[in-house]
């Protein structure tokens, strides 16, 4: 396995870009986004930092333990997941680059009040996922994605943001770690931004990240092997087998149980993240959910040469039907994810 990312690091005599300036190059210079795409990232970044802030401040905030609200999924919500969502959308709601938003924490889409101005971008975002692991000072993170709102719809609702992943014009999260960083895909690569804390800007560390096609390191809540499906024992249990199974080599795993957290190691230096579908509650087809999780994050990995399936398709190929939707999750080192997605298939077939 080769431990160093593919990735460009930051040159320390060259001057450091901002993210407005990257942004703003990508406009001008390349012709990949437009105004309102460059000023929704650039909102959504600086909602990130108010985050950022937020969870950085801990105790001292009054931010830590339970809201002693549920969400949609029937999750206990943290004071800083409801808090996180206001952030998002207070940011997002008047610049007049978007048609709706919808957050994983939000029943319903939300609409853009009538007295702002409509544009023609959807944000779809998981405003602070690992949120179980804020009160123990461990990595979370938010997670978003934007797509089109589709042609001469001017009040969206559910049905204006079915759209498969492929359709995703930008995607990327921020993680909230021993520093704070932005990763972004604008559909050409993917590009990481470290905050500045003393300046309050993000600033460019990372161009054009690469995963590792192969890897020795993989991600999973093995205390769930029990409820898993035959293919996928079978994956794991080859991985653990190690040097003397059918693999050859010792694996080694690491979870910290913050899909942000676990995807960034990924990005940085590869491995296989895996959510799978199991038995344990056969009316949830996985854990993760479509649209404000797996699509963002499979965008992101497929743009860093990685590769993202459910077990058997294409993440970005699923055509949501609703929402809150729950998916499996196999993504980052493509060879890993191509090889469990095919012991899959082949269970299937025979
Ligand atoms: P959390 O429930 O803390 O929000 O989004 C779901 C998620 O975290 C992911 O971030 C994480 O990868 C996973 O759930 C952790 O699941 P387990 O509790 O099964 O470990």
């Amino acid at each position: 396995m080769s431990d160093a990312s593919a990735s460009v690091p930051a040159d320390a005599s060259v001057k450091p870009i901002s993210l407005s300036r990257f942004l703003i190059e990508e406009q001008r210079d390349k012709g990949q986004i437009n105004a309102d795409l460059r000023l929704l990232i650039e909102v959504v970044a600086r909602a990130c930092k108010r985050i950022s802030i937020a969870v950085g401040k801990g105790a001292l905030g009054g931010v830590l333990g339970s809201a002693g609200t549920e969400n949609v999924q029937g999750e206990t919500q943290k004071k800083l997941d409801v808090l996180s969502n206001e952030i998002l959308l207070e940011a997002n709601e008047w610049g007049g680059h978007l048609a709706a938003l919808a957050s994983e924490e939000m029943d319903d889409p939300h609409p853009i009040p009538n007295r702002y101005p409509k544009g023609e971008y959807l944000l779809v975002f998981d405003p602070l996922d690992g949120s179980s692991n804020i009160d123990v000072n461990i990595s979370v993170g938010t997670i978003f994605s934007v797509l089109r709102c589709p042609e001469g719809v001017t009040d969206p609702d559910e049905r204006a943001f079915l759209q498969p992943g492929t359709r995703q014009v930008a995607a990327g999260y921020a993680v909230y770690g021993s520093s704070t960083v932005l990763v972004l895909t604008l559909g050409d690569g993917v590009y990481a931004f470290t905050l500045d804390r003393e300046q309050g800007g993000f600033v460019l560390t990372q161009s054009r990240l690469t995963i590792p096609a192969d890897t020795g390191e993989f991600a999973i809540n093995m205390s769930n092997l029990r409820h898993w499906e035959p293919p996928m024992r079978r994956y794991i249990d080859e991985l653990l087998a190690g040097k003397t199974g059918p693999r050859g080599r010792d694996f080694n795993m690491r979870w910290v149980a913050s899909m942000v957290a676990d995807v960034h190691r990924i990005l940085t230096r590869g491995g296989i993240f895996i959510y799978p579908r199991d038995l344990k509650d056969t009316s949830k087809p996985g854990k993760l959910r479509l649209m404000y999780e797996a699509n963002p994050m499979a965008f992101v990995v497929e743009q860093a040469g990685g590769a993202a399936t459910t077990g058997r398709e294409r993440i970005l190929d699923v055509v949501p039907t609703q929402l809150h939707q729950r998916v499996p999750v196999f993504l980052g080192s493509r060879n890993e994810v191509e090889r469990a997605t095919r012991y899959h298939l082949d269970a299937d077939a025979s």
